[in-house]
């Protein structure tokens, strides 16, 4: 498999994008569980990808892993229906775990399950040992919604202990620069403080910078970790 060129991007220097990009690379499918209490407990940093149905969650995945069909993308929403864990780490030596998760507010779901499911990513969120930081994926022809809001707010109090938050506006690309800038703009305000950042799998913007920034959540030890 040929790996994405590396292109050096605001925020992220080539050698810092070199490093986290290369460790993306090594991401492999870890488990799979449709239920919380079937995931295997794990000693490593967790970083969970959140977010409506169709947001792009997946296709971000496999995007930052540079690997086509890791996490399953689909035009058709709600695909991912269970939760499924990737492990990264160099020499087979695991030192962090992505969590795709599956989207809510999918239409053409019935109420029970829609409940259902929110409720094991409520108690994944609130309770998951290990889960070190939350992607929250938008489109921002959207913006964040409701059920978006209502996340954000059960996610506060962990914020407040350190939990860290990164909001990706997928599908950049579908919107002119001005758009970009406003989109950028409105949700740092939504965000009361946590980051943000535009991303485009199409166009590969923002990948370089996003790597970046899961790579220092999960090494915070590290030289040049310090700032995320
Ligand atoms: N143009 C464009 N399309 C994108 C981008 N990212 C994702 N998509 C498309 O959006 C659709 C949904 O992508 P997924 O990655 O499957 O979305 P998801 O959030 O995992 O969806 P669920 O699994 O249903 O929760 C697919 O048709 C993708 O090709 C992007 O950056 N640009
Ligand atoms: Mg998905």
């Amino acid at each position: 498999m040929t790996s994405t060129p590396i292109t050096p991007m605001a925020g992220a220097p080539a050698p810092e994008a070199k490093i986290a990009m290369g460790w993306m690379h090594t991401a492999k499918f870890l488990t799979t569980a449709a239920q919380l209490h079937h995931l295997p407990p794990l000693a490593v940093p967790e970083i969970a990808f959140v977010g409506r149905s169709n947001a792009g969650k997946s296709t971000c995945i496999n995007t930052l892993t540079q690997q086509k069909q890791l996490a399953f993308a689909s035009k058709k929403p709600g695909r991912t229906q269970h939760i499924n864990l990737f492990a990264l780490g160099r020499q087979g030596v695991m030192d962090a775990v992505l969590a795709d998760l599956p989207g809510y507010g999918y239409a053409a779901v019935s109420r029970s399950d829609k409940m259902r499911w929110q409720q094991v990513m409520v108690n994944y969120l609130v309770s998951r040992p290990g889960l070190t930081g939350i992607v929250l994926l938008c489109d921002p022809r959207l913006g964040l919604t409701g059920l978006d809001e209502a996340l954000l707010e059960v996610l506060r109090p962990r914020v407040q202990q350190g939990l860290k938050f990164l909001i990706v506006l997928t599908k950049a690309d579908k919107l002119t620069r001005a758009e970009q800038a406003k989109a950028l703009s409105v949700t740092r305000l939504q965000a009361g403080g946590g980051q943000v950042r535009l991303f485009s799998a199409l166009k590969k913007q923002g990948v370089d910078e996003v790597a970046w920034l899961l790579w220092q959540w999960a090494h915070p030890a590290a030289p040049g970790a310090d700032s995320a």
